[in-house]
């Protein structure tokens, strides 16, 4: 089978583990219910999910403990989105295609949405508790997800780049702002992935260290692209980040140096796996073709 195909069935998968979990639009609160499943289902790569299974499978992991963990992860993920669309963020109207949250629901449930599937994440992540003998690393996986996601991670990431806009940033504190806005989430699906599929405590540590080369990688692709790419391919607003004085990989090195940047941090990703015991040969094609992604 080739990649191509290996990688839409996997995709398959995902999308249904994700529409799976999403709750009915019932109730007096339709509205708000109507507007997170459109967040989710807008569309999107999916690849925190896939990279948390893949990860899952390259420790032996088979079952399904690992599919509550793989929606609660892309929920997350579409939150953030609709949050960093709104107004008072980079205040774009348009995400993936499509109309952003605040653009067709308001911006009153642009911020709800964002709540609601935030809280439902951590309520759909912790249905993995059915699965009652592996109770233990459920719950560090909880905690995992929880951490990356909040202000040790994701939120503190995006906190610090909201504070510094318009001013310039040294690679430090680019960095720093990287690791955990984009990076923070990306560790949390592969090390979720490894802990479900009862990964020892030092090949977690290990999965941590290889998920933030390849989160960075993927921040950098995203700042060039940003630069580079067209609005009708990535379906969101280019040059995004010079319309909201942002410093990037891009404006601080260059497009070369940021390339550069991209392939070396998914090279080393890649050997880093090579040197773990388990083998998942589809998990290394995907992270070489995220080098070159084009959306
Ligand atoms: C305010 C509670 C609260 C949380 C939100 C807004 C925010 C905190 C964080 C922003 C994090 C963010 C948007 C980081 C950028 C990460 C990034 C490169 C997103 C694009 O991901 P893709 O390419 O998107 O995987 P698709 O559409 O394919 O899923």
């Amino acid at each position: 089978m080739s990649f191509e195909e290996e990688l839409s069935i996997r995709t398959d998968y995902a999308e249904e583990v994700i529409r799976r979990y999403l709750p009915e639009e019932t109730g007096l609160q339709k509205k708000i219910l109507e507007s997170s499943n459109y967040a989710v289902l807008a569309g999107g790569k999916r690849l925190r999910p896939l990279l948390m299974l893949e990860t899952y499978r390259l420790f032996d992991g088979r079952g399904k403990i690992v599919e509550p963990f793989m929606a609660a992860i892309e929920y997350i993920h579409s939150m953030s989105l609709v949050h960093d669309d709104l107004p008072c963020m980079d205040n774009d109207a348009l995400r993936r295609g499509k109309p952003s949250v605040w653009a067709a629901y308001g911006e009153d449930f642009g911020v709800l949405a964002g709540d609601a599937l935030m809280a439902y994440a951590f309520e759909t992540a912790a249905k993995a508790f059915v699965f009652q003998s592996q109770a233990v690393n459920v719950g560090r996986a909880m905690e995992v997800l929880a951490r990356k996601t909040g202000v040790s991670g994701m939120i503190g990431g995006q906190s610090v780049d909201v504070q510094m806009t318009g001013e310039p940033l040294t690679e430090e504190q680019l960095h720093f702002i990287y690791k955990l806005k984009t990076g923070a989430l990306i560790e949390a699906a592969m090390m979720c992935g490894a802990i479900l599929a009862d990964a020892s405590r030092e090949d977690i540590a290990i999965v941590e260290q290889i998920a933030a080369r390849v989160g960075m990688a993927f921040q950098i692709r995203d700042d060039i692209l940003d630069e580079t790419s067209t609005e009708e391919v990535l379906g969101k607003p280019v040059h995004s980040d010079e319309k909201n004085k942002k410093t990037t990989y891009v404006t601080l090195y260059g497009l070369d140096r940021a390339r550069e940047a991209v392939i070396r941090l998914s090279s080393e990703a890649i050997a880093m796996i090579e040197g773990l015991s388990g083998e998942n040969l589809f998990l290394e094609a995907l992270l070489k073709t995220l080098m070159t992604r084009d959306k």
